[in-house]
C-alpha cells in the first residue's frame, strides 16, 4: 500500500503534468494564466469559499468514492458544513419563530449493511432558508439558523421538523457566478437538505437529500445529484397550511472502506 505521503507526491506530479499537457493544447498564454489565477483567488476573497471547486468537481470525488462501497453513497458536501451545529433537544431545527416555507419532516431509520438499526448515530443537518441563505455564511440570518444535530433513537430512527429549502442559486455577481455566465449556465441546484452521520462504529457519512418534481434535478449546476438521493415529497394539507413528509433510510458501512 501505497504511504500518504508517495500518493501525494505521484498525484500532485501528475496533477501538474496534465495542467501543463493542457496549457501547451491551448496555447495558454501569460495574460490567460492570471485570468484563472485571479478568478480562484477573487472566489475565496469574495467569501465563495470552496463553492468555485465545488461546483465544478467536487461531485466526481464522491462518484468514484462510492464504488464498491457497502453503505448508503455519500454526497457533496458543498461550501456551506460548519462542525458544532447545536445538539437539539427535539427534533425541531433551530429556526426563527416567522420562519419562512412550508413544514417538512424528514425522518427515516439509520442501519448497518445487516440490517440491524444503528442507535445513538450523530444526525447533524444544515439547509438554505427559504430565501436561499445559509446560516454563518450569508448575511441576514442568525446564528446557527437551521443547523442542528439530532440522535437516532433505540430503533435506530431519526426525525428533523424544518422547513422546505427552495432551489438554491447561487451568486451570480460573484467570481463563480461570472464563471458561469461565461459557460452560459445557468445558477441553480435543486432544493436540498444537506446530512452528516456520525457513529464510533462506523464510517461517517456525508449525504444530501433532494425532492421528487424539483426543476432542477436534471440541471444541477454542480452535477450531484443521483437516483438514490432523490425524495418522494409527501404533501400533507393541515388546518395550518401545506406541510411535507420525506423519509430516507441510511445505511452506514461498519468500516471496510480501505483507508490510505
Ligand atoms: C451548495 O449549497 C452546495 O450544497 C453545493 C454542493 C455547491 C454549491 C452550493
Ligand atoms: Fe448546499
Amino acid at each position: 500500500m501505497e504511504t500518504t505521503e508517495a500518493r501525494s507526491k505521484t498525484l500532485i506530479e501528475s496533477l501538474i503534468a496534465t495542467n501543463i499537457a493542457w496549457m501547451r493544447a491551448n496555447r495558454i498564454t501569460h495574460e490567460d494564466y492570471r485570468l484563472a489565477t485571479d478568478t480562484l483567488i477573487a472566489s475565496i476573497r469574495h467569501g465563495e469559499e470552496s463553492l468555485l471547486l465545488d461546483v465544478f468537481l467536487e461531485a466526481e470525488a464522491t462518484d468514484i468514492g462510492n464504488i464498491g462501497i457497502n453503505g448508503s453513497p455519500e454526497a457533496v458536501e458543498g461550501p456551506f458544513y460548519l462542525p458544532g451545529a447545536p445538539l437539539l433537544a427535539t427534533s425541531h431545527m433551530p429556526q426563527r419563530p416567522d420562519e419562512r416555507g412550508s413544514p417538512l419532516i424528514l425522518h427515516g431509520a439509520i442501519r448497518d449493511p445487516s440490517g440491524a438499526p444503528v442507535a445513538n448515530a450523530e444526525v447533524d443537518v444544515w439547509q438554505a432558508d427559504a430565501e436561499g441563505r445559509y446560516s454563518n455564511f450569508h448575511p441576514g440570518v442568525p446564528d446557527w439558523n437551521l443547523r442542528g444535530r439530532v440522535i437516532s433513537d433505540a430503533a435506530g430512527r431519526y426525525s428533523v421538523t424544518t422547513i422546505l429549502p427552495p432551489p438554491y442559486e447561487i451568486p451570480k455577481d460573484g467570481p463563480t457566478g461570472r464563471v458561469l455566465t461565461r459557460l452560459g449556465r445557468h445558477f441553480f441546484r435543486p432544493a436540498h437538505v444537506h446530512v452528516k452521520l456520525r457513529h464510533p462504529d462506523f464510517v461517517g457519512l456525508t449525504s444530501q437529500l433532494y425532492f421528487d418534481d424539483d426543476p432542477y434535478l436534471d440541471s444541477d449546476v454542480a452535477n450531484a445529484v443521483r437516483d438514490d438521493f432523490v425524495l418522494k415529497l409527501r404533501r400533507r394539507d393541515a388546518e395550518g397550511g401545506v406541510r411535507y413528509e420525506a423519509i430516507y433510510e441510511f445505511v452506514l458501512d461498519a468500516g471496510n472502506r480501505v483507508s490510505a
